[in-house]
């Protein structure tokens, strides 16, 4: 009798066991399906494009980027199926009952396909076949348009430019794939001042304003120096809701911003913004204190300059002595004191010149020019 209810007990104890064990299957099951879900859902970035870019990739932040040091141009990686080739396989009925293909979404805030920091290098021989030959989605006069998604803005990249087609095919081979894969609707600019008088950046700059608004609609310019790459592909090219400056930690100086109101290198403004400074001084000739100027325009028209986290606005910029042509200027420490009383006076409002070519190229649009020479110096006595 007692062995007949120690092997109930047994038995039933064996049950328990068995059931608990079969639980722990399930629930182990359950945890494996929803883990598995998740990683895939996070790897193709499925749930991102559902919300037209404003999910996944905007609210994790700056981790979801990987660093390449290897491969600078690369685009997304090709082993992973994008979003839109997943798309079909997701949801197969939706597919049948719309046809019509579907409108093109607006471009996500942060685009997908961006590597993070890149490897930059000038010592690999640079070819302009070689630049052509890795950029052939880049139309005539160096513009793009990206074909997946609609950029809200229109992008002009403005080069002050003589003598330097050195430094133009690295900017070219460097920044159309950065560009492309930031999704920017941009065409580029070279403003090449014509003769050897002394060089005048700001005041290229204005050209560069001018024509390519006389080219397209753009509302945003970026203007930027021949010699400077960004280290960084998360440092977008368009406009903020502030002047931006892009080049904030460059190379040369020690990868930190040297001064406060430094606005030298890359900078941008949307047209308004543009306007509302009336542009840039046309006065400073030679080198020095054109940015410093642009500076003050911002802070006295009631504006802030916005700038990028440091670790993402790294530059470097191409070593060179001083050009010909292109001395210090001497009167640039009085004159960036007045901006003040100058502004108003000389800017885009001012802007005088003459044009003499404007050139197609496959990868960007150069705009000769000539842009006159300084005022001669009062004589002293
Ligand atoms: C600094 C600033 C630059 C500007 C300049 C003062 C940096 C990285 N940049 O540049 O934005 O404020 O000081 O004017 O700090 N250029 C030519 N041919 C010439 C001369 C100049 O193409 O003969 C163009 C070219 O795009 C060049 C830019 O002007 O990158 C600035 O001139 P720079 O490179 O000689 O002066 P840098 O490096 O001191
Ligand atoms: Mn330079």
């Amino acid at each position: 009798m007692a062995s007949t209810m120690s092997r109930l007990m047994l038995g039933r104890t064996l049950e328990r066991i068995c059931k608990a064990v079969l639980l722990l299957c399930l629930v182990h099951f359950l945890i494996m399906m929803i883990l598995y879900f998740d990683v895939y859902s996070q790897r193709f970035d499925i749930f991102s494009r559902f919300n037209n870019g404003r999910g996944a990739n905007a609210s994790r932040g700056p981790h979801h980027y990987y660093y390449n040091y290897s491969r600078p141009n690369t685009t997304f990686p090709s082993y992973l199926p994008g979003a839109d080739q997943l798309l079909p396989t997701a949801k197969p009925e939706a597919n049948r009952t719309r046809p019509t293909p579907k409108p093109i979404p607006p471009c996500p805030e942060v685009p997908p396909g961006l590597v993070g920091r890149l490897l930059i290098e000038f010592s690999s021989q640079m070819t302009m076949e070689r630049v052509q030959r890795e950029n052939p989605n880049v139309t005539e006069g160096g513009k793009y348009t990206p074909t997946d998604c609609r950029p809200k803005q229109k992008v002009a990249i403005i080069i002050p430019f003589r003598h330097r087609d050195h430094h133009l095919k690295y900017w070219l081979h460097y920044l159309h794939p950065i560009l492309r894969r930031q999704k920017i609707d941009y065409g580029i600019y070279i403003i090449n001042q014509l003769g050897e008088d002394t060089f005048n950046r700001a005041k290229l700059l204005n050209v560069g304003y001018t024509e390519a608004l006389k080219d397209a609609e753009y509302d945003c310019f970026i203007f930027s120096d021949v010699d400077l790459i960004p280290m960084d592909d998360r440092n977008l090219y368009h406009c903020y809701d502030q002047p931006r400056h892009f080049a904030i930690a460059m190379d040369k100086f020690g990868f930190r911003l040297p001064y406060a109101g430094y606005f030298g290198g890359v900078s941008g403004l949307s047209k308004k913004q543009f306007l509302k400074i009336n542009g840039f001084p046309n006065e400073y000739w030679g080198w020095g204190g054109e940015d410093d100027d642009i500076y003050n325009r911002i802070t006295l028209n009631g504006m802030k300059v916005s700038r990028p986290d440091v670790r993402i606005g790294r530059y470097r910029m191409i070593k060179h002595e001083r050009d010909k042509h292109n001395e210090p200027n001497p009167q640039r420490f009085n004159k960036i004191q007045n901006t003040k009383n100058t502004m108003r006076k000389d800017g885009i409002s001012s802007l005088t010149y003459r044009l003499a070519s404007v050139k197609k190229y496959p990868l960007y649009t150069n705009i000769s020019v000539e842009i006159g020479k300084p005022p001669p110096r009062p004589i002293k006595g």
